[in-house]
């Protein structure tokens, strides 16, 4: 028995850091163990063989390598401002599913358009400004993407808007998206965000333990 569940986490990874968002957000203490993904620790590759950061393993030794399902995990321990709502559900999974399939595509081949040569970096952003286009007018009507508060599909689907915006922020700062920019804005200067974008060296076996968030 571990006396905290273990998170495999990569500092910058997308997926890692919305589940490091809902686990903050939730006050659910973890050991944290930030991963090198070319030199991936042996325990986690031996929990889940697939690979991927977020690990979580629960004190039973379940595992949980799906980030949707460690933010789940973590909003079904405790979810105080009511980011889960029946009515924002339909919503958000569908939002989540865009943003983790055609959306993710889009934004690996605009990011790294050198390994992508049949078309230029621009054609990779246009095809991902279909999903932007559509966070942008949720969020001309509301200000959040299921609506008048902060809920599970905006944590789950900024990280990867962070990442799209970096890619070349001079672009992204005059594209015609100002709600989506705003929306990231705030996001961004979120303190659970600061909290989880902390930085950890990789973790060694028999290191002694980062317990995430803040020390119990
Ligand atoms: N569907 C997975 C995807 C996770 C994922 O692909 N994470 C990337 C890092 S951002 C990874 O671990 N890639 C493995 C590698 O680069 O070796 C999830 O939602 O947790």
């Amino acid at each position: 028995m571990n006396d905290y569940p273990i998170l495999y986490s990569f500092r910058r990874c997308p997926y890692a850091i919305r589940a490091r968002m809902a686990l903050a957000y939730a006050s659910v203490p973890v050991e944290l163990r930030e991963v090198l993904l070319k030199d991936k620790p042996r325990p986690m590759l031996e929990a889940s063989p697939k690979g991927t950061v977020p690990v979580l393993i629960l004190n039973d030794g379940s595992v949980i390598d799906e980030s949707i399902d460690v933010m789940h995990w973590a909003l079904n321990q405790n979810d105080p401002e009511h980011w889960v709502t029946e009515k924002s559900s339909h919503d958000r999974d569908a939002l989540v599913t865009e943003n983790d399939g055609s959306f993710k595509t889009c934004l690996d081949r605009y990011k790294y358009a050198d390994r992508h040569p049949e078309h230029p970096a621009h054609h990779y952003r246009e095809e991902a400004c279909r999903f932007l286009q559509e966070l942008e007018s949720r969020l001309a009507d509301s200000p959040w993407l299921s609506g008048k508060e902060k809920g599970f599909a905006d944590i789950a689907v900024f990280p990867f808007i962070r990442q799209f915006a970096g890619v070349d922020r001079a672009w992204f700062d005059q594209s015609p998206y100002p709600h989506l920019r705003h929306w990231l804005n705030d996001l961004l200067g979120h303190p659970l965000f600061q909290a989880v974008m902390a930085k950890h060296t990789p973790w060694k076996p028999g290191q002694a333990r980062v317990v995430f968030p803040g020390s119990q």
